[in-house]
């Protein structure tokens, strides 16, 4: 398949969804509800104060791809889309769950304020707090995947280590301008990317589908997560802090130079970038900063790039059956790529 990407001259038009983009499977958003519901009973606890902290960025919504993909993937060798098992909900569950653990846990590290366009955790109760909540949903997590039986436990403990593995590896890169593409791919492989694998595995183990799915579900999922990231990156270049639901152009503050930057970095401005980047980058320095990386090719390349683990994604699905579920993760990478508006499959 081949891709045209060309940066347009006006503002790029962006459309950062609230939703999951599988909901175009007709049984999803009831599916999706009732993994609402699950969530906010799995938090429950003694102290009502923890459940209300652990609650918290639940409550405040999110898109729910982690889980939808788990669902989607169990439905695969179903002609008609049905409700799924509950054990299939169980499972999207704990992948959200460990999600919403690492984003709790993320945020104080950034000592980010605001989350899903809502006060994070540690800016309304603190630094203390945020880390116990966050780690009361990984012991919640780690329940309901050992309830789901031995294979899902250790996937998700490994997922669990590879989400500390891809950040540690962003922290001993911040503030490199010499950072190099593979170690932004193996990061972002590692924090982002295998959970979503983690995610496709996990609806399809629950399904009991045959091996060879498995992994062809967990290759869509680790490149489609790929992906996902590398238009998160682009999206925090170009998007606005409302679309985002945190502030847009934070990476650079916090000196995570993601591709696009480092692809900018090797470009024709790319001392004046390396220049910017090496003093304290105040409000005015970090606009001058994305204005550079904005007129660079930098951003088309990323998505080109993107694209590229799209196709990947699409591929690991070739030799399966065109059921509805099959035909809504093809539709969930266009909808990814259109995201930025910058793509043109
Ligand atoms: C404690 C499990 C654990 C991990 C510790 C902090 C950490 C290591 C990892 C953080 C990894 C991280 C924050 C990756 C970013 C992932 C990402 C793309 C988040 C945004 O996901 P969306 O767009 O958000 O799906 P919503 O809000 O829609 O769920």
């Amino acid at each position: 398949m081949t891709s045209s990407i060309s940066l347009p001259e006006k503002e790029p038009v962006i459309t950062v969804s609230s939703s999951s983009p599988l909901l175009a499977l007709p049984t999803m958003a009831s599916d999706i509800e009732r993994v609402n519901e699950e969530l906010r009973s799995s938090v429950q606890s003694d102290d009502s104060f923890l459940t209300e902290v652990a609650i918290h960025l639940i409550n405040a919504g999110g898109k729910r791809v982690r889980p939808a993909l788990s669902i989607a993937t169990s439905l695969l060798s179903k002609n008609e889309p049905e409700s799924v098992d509950l054990d299939v909900i169980r499972g999207g569950v704990a992948v959200e769950l460990v999600h919403q653990g690492s984003l709790y846990h993320d945020d104080v590290m950034d000592g980010a304020k605001t989350r899903r366009n809502v006060e994070s955790v540690n800016a309304r109760w603190g630094n203390r707090e945020a880390i116990l909540a966050g780690d009361f949903l990984l012991a919640r997590a780690s329940g309901i995947a050992a309830d789901l039986g031995t294979e899902v436990a250790g996937l998700l403990a490994s997922t669990i280590a590879s989400l500390c593995e891809g950040q540690v590896l962003e922290l001993q890169n911040t503030f490199n301008i010499d950072r190099t593409e593979d170690s932004y791919f193996q990061s972002i492989s590692g924090k982002t990317a295998v959970l979503l694998a983690t995610a496709a595995r996990v609806g399809a183990l629950v399904a009991d589908h045959p091996r060879d799915l498995i992994e062809a579900v967990t290759s869509f999922g680790q490149n489609y997560g790929m992906a996902f990231q590398i238009i998160d990156d682009v999206l925090d270049l170009i998007a606005t802090d409302a679309q985002l639901g945190k502030p847009a152009g934070n990476d650079l503050i916090e000196g995570v130079y993601t591709l696009p930057v480092i692809r900018a970095l090797a470009g024709s401005n790319g001392e004046e970038l390396r220049d910017l980047l090496d003093g304290s980058l105040d409000k005015a320095s970090r606009d001058q900063a994305i204005s550079i990386i904005r007129s660079a090719d930098a951003l088309p390349s990323t998505v080109e790039t993107a694209v590229y683990y799209t196709n990947q994604a699409r591929n690991a699905l070739n030799d399966l059956a065109p059921t509805p579920a099959a035909n809504t993760l093809h539709m969930t990478c266009d909808l990814l790529l259109e995201q930025t508006n910058l793509a043109s499959r």
